[in-house]
């Protein structure tokens, strides 16, 4: 049985060395409520083919992992929600196995674009080390993925949800490159500032493409992060944000929340804490990675 699908678009802009750009599924299911997700993982795809580029959205449907998925596929994660599993590496074989829906994490979508041949991928944040991770161990698989998994990964930070000091530590430790995209500054997803620093800086989608093309050619095997500050109109402010996640973390404590299930709890409360104001600057800054992810997906193309 056909347990990978790529769908003839992507698999044709593949063989032409047309740009692809991968985007994941989680983000639609645990990430943001039904209908939003929805509409915006539809203008995520409309987004990409403005840019010159094929989109790849990526999930598991009755169990098939499929890489470029339909517009009815995308409507039944949105409208199913949190009842996919979201699949991060882990996840993947059991979900196929099973035959069930699901929606892939930063770190399942790498995988599947690995598969594929896809070598830029668009998002919002990413996961990383949690707080407390010194007692909890909660460290997301995305960073794993980061290390050994070849593709470029756009997104605006991580969450202050996150340690996003451990965060970059950990990245470090595992061999991948941060490179702020116009900035030295670790954007902090819904702010343009985290308070740390990113290792390199590059102005363009071009010098970004030569950086990950030289790292295709000295084999060196893992991923690259393309941090995209949230354009400055739809940035929140930060202590306003930062309050509010702070209770979302408080309540999720008293709630036991734990495991896979933390981040998109915390989504969820931030989201509902800042009455839908964190929601639309989550979607601008998704818009604006996808903007980013292909010029360099397009430039990429050109040094091949
Ligand atoms: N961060 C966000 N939005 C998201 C996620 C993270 O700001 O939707 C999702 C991504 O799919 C990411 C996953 O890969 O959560 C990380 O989950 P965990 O922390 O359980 O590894
Ligand atoms: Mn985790």
């Amino acid at each position: 049985m056909q347990i990978i699908k790529i769908s003839d678009e992507v698999t044709s802009a593949l063989k032409n060395n047309r740009p692809v750009v991968a985007l994941e599924s989680t983000i639609i299911s645990h990430g943001m409520p039904y209908p939003q997700n929805v509409e915006t993982a539809r203008m995520a795809e409309k987004i990409v083919r403005e840019n010159g580029c094929v989109p790849a959205t990526v999930a598991v449907i009755s169990g098939v992992l499929t890489i470029g998925c339909s517009d009815a596929e995308i409507e039944l994660l949105g409208k199913k929600g949190t009842s996919v599993v979201k699949v991060s590496r882990r996840d993947l074989p059991i979900v196929v196995a099973k035959g069930l829906d699901g929606a892939t994490t930063v770190a399942g979508t790498m995988y599947a674009c690995s598969l594929a041949g896809i070598d830029v991928f668009a998002t919002g944040g990413i996961g990383g080390v949690h707080r407390h991770a010194d007692k909890t161990m909660d460290i997301s698989a995305d960073l794993d993925e980061l290390q050994q998994t070849s593709v470029a990964v756009v997104c605006a930070g991580a969450k202050s949800i996150l340690d996003i000091g451990l965060t970059l530590e950990c990245l470090e430790t595992r061999g991948v490159p941060v490179i702020g995209y116009k900035t030295s500054d670790m954007p902090a997803f819904y702010t343009q500032k985290s308070g740390f620093k990113t290792d390199y800086e590059l102005d363009s989608a071009k010098e970004i493409a030569q950086a990950i093309y030289a790292k295709k050619q000295l084999k060196l095997n893992g991923g690259m992060l393309i941090v995209n500050p949230i354009p400055n109109e739809y940035s929140m402010d930060s202590d306003y944000i930062n309050s509010n996640i702070e209770q979302a973390l408080t309540e999720a404590d008293a709630q036991g929340i734990s495991g896979k299930n933390i981040t998109p709890f915390l989504l969820d409360k931030i989201q509902k804490l800042t009455c839908g104001q964190s929601l639309a600057a989550n979607i601008q800054l998704v818009f604006n990675n996808i903007r980013l992810a292909c010029g360099i997906a397009k430039e990429l193309c050109n040094l091949k």
